[in-house]
């Protein structure tokens, strides 16, 4: 694969301050695949620099040739759908067609719908005697995690450019690759000098030391609880502005009027899919009591299925992740009903659809993130209870709600302490706002609220 050993500032490739480097490993079958250099506290400050060298133009630049930019980008990004595609395939491992229409496809969409927001968005408004001018907020410091490697990164470069931002990127150290391809098209697109900058390494040192640079004004950060608690930490102790896209438990409450195999049929599709490395995956399965053992039935058949056509887990620490809460749920009393701790395969880091019946809400994996091909299946006696059960964790980012009219889906989504719900199998829309409720995270992506993350308001009275 090839790889750049240098980092993108100032709108050129320059070598890194230091000599270290990490290696890219193919997750399915264990080789190095590529080398990028390792950014240290030296390199992310020049990005810094550079970002803050090139906002007053940036900023200065209207919407219109903003839209214009970003609709370059997203057609350098359409150009390239198959070396994205087979990048994101060798970095993460995920299956070629999935990488195409989903890796590679929907960050297109994305910057797509940046590229006519920037030109739409009312930067401007009128309230009573006042304008109110609604202005960047300054240099970005973007970090993003390897899930989807590059939809992270547009869905926080896009809005940024659009607002007027700068930004520095600190890409996760799984898939830099991708985030070089980014590099490569934004410079094709004619983003400006300074305007976009990458610097790779690892989240301790690069990550950490670009969200602690006293010259950011704003650092979004996708990724792990832990890390993002920290970030806030950092990030409240210096004033300056923080959105967090965390981690998630989401539930998919099937009521007893729906279509219960479409709605297990969709529902499993959704937590084996990316190999359950999605953070708004529906990875508790809510079913009444009367229908219960029937979706178990059903949802076995159907992971089962997913056995030879999920890619594997991104990296060994990962796959270890996941096995180890696989055997915490055989300890605490869950029933296995298909897949299991055991690796599938000699080489890779595979794990196989995993479904457990007989979960009840207190257990370990009814309440943490997995982050792996595993299916937790929950029973309610009745509505209140499955709204307990559902709004019964510190997570609320995605959710989905199945009945036989759309109105008692609603009605019941209306309840949840959650984000996003999906109703009757909605599919995901990427303009509208994603984010968390409670511990899931702080702030929105995508869309217009999306934008508004990286814009801050001055009135002017007259
Ligand atoms: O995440 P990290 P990891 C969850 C998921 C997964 C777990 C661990 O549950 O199993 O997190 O994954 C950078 N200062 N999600 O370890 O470490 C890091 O380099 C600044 C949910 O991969 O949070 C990378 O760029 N940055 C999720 C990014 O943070 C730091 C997506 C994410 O890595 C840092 C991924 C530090 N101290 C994992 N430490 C989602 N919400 O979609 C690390 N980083």
């Amino acid at each position: 694969m090839k790889a750049h050993d240098g980092m993108y500032i100032d709108g050129a490739w320059r070598p890194a301050a230091g000599t270290d480097t990490t290696e890219v490993v193919n997750p399915a079958d264990e080789q190095v695949i590529g080398r990028v250099p390792a950014g240290t506290a030296e390199d992310v400050d020049a990005a810094v620099q550079a970002a803050r060298a090139a906002l007053p133009g940036w900023a200065a630049t209207s919407p219109a040739e903003r839209g214009a930019v970003i609709g370059a980008l997203r057609d350098a990004l359409a150009a390239r759908r198959e070396e994205i595609a087979e990048t994101v395939t060798a970095e993460l491992g995920s299956p070629l067609p999935f990488s195409q229409r989903v890796h590679a496809d929907l960050p297109v969409a994305v910057a797509g719908s940046y590229a006519e927001l920037a030109a739409t968005y009312a930067f401007e408004e009128k309230v009573g005697n006042s304008t109110v001018h609604l202005e960047p907020i300054g240099v970005v410091g973007a970090i993003t995690p390897w899930n989807y490697p590059l939809h992270q990164i547009v869905a926080k470069v896009a809005p940024a450019l659009a607002a007027g931002c700068t930004v520095v990127l600190k890409p996760a150290e799984d898939t830099p690759l991708v985030a070089q391809l980014f590099a490569e098209a934004a410079d094709e697109a004619g983003v400006p000098a300074g305007v976009f900058n990458l610097v790779t390494g690892l989240g301790p040192v690069a990550g950490q030391a670009l969200a602690a640079h006293d010259d950011v004004d704003l650092v979004s950060f996708t990724g792990s609880t832990a890390v993002g608690r920290s970030i806030g930490a950092t990030a409240g102790g210096a004033l300056k502005k923080v959105a967090l896209e965390l981690g998630g438990k989401s539930a998919n409450v099937i009521l007893p009027s729906a279509d219960l195999a479409k709605a297990v049929n969709v529902g499993v599709a959704n937590v084996m899919s990316n190999s359950g490395q999605t953070c708004s995956a529906w990875t508790r399965m809510l079913v009444h009591t009367s229908q219960y053992e029937q979706a178990v039935e059903l949802a076995a058949e159907v992971a089962a299925k997913y056995g030879e056509r999920i890619g594997p887990l991104v990296n060994a620490k990962q796959r270890e992740r996941v096995r180890s809460y696989i055997e915490k749920g055989v300890a605490e009393g869950a029933r296995l009903v298909t897949g299991g701790p055991e690796s599938p395969r000699e080489q890779g880091y595979f794990v196989s659809p995993t479904v457990f019946a007989d979960v009840t809400p207190g257990m370990t994996i009814a309440q943490e993130e997995i982050f792996g091909p595993v299916l937790s299946i929950l029973r309610y006696e009745d509505e209140e209870d499955a709204l307990r059960i559902a709004n019964g964790t510190v997570y609320g980012l995605g959710g989905a709600v199945w009945a036989g009219e759309e109105a008692e889906a609603v009605a019941f989504a209306r309840r949840m302490d959650t984000g996003q719900v999906d109703i009757n199998g909605g599919r995901f829309n990427p303009r509208a706002p994603f984010g968390g409720y409670k511990q899931s995270g702080v702030g929105r992506e995508l869309g217009a609220h999306g934008l508004a993350e990286y814009l801050q308001t001055k009135s002017l009275q007259f």
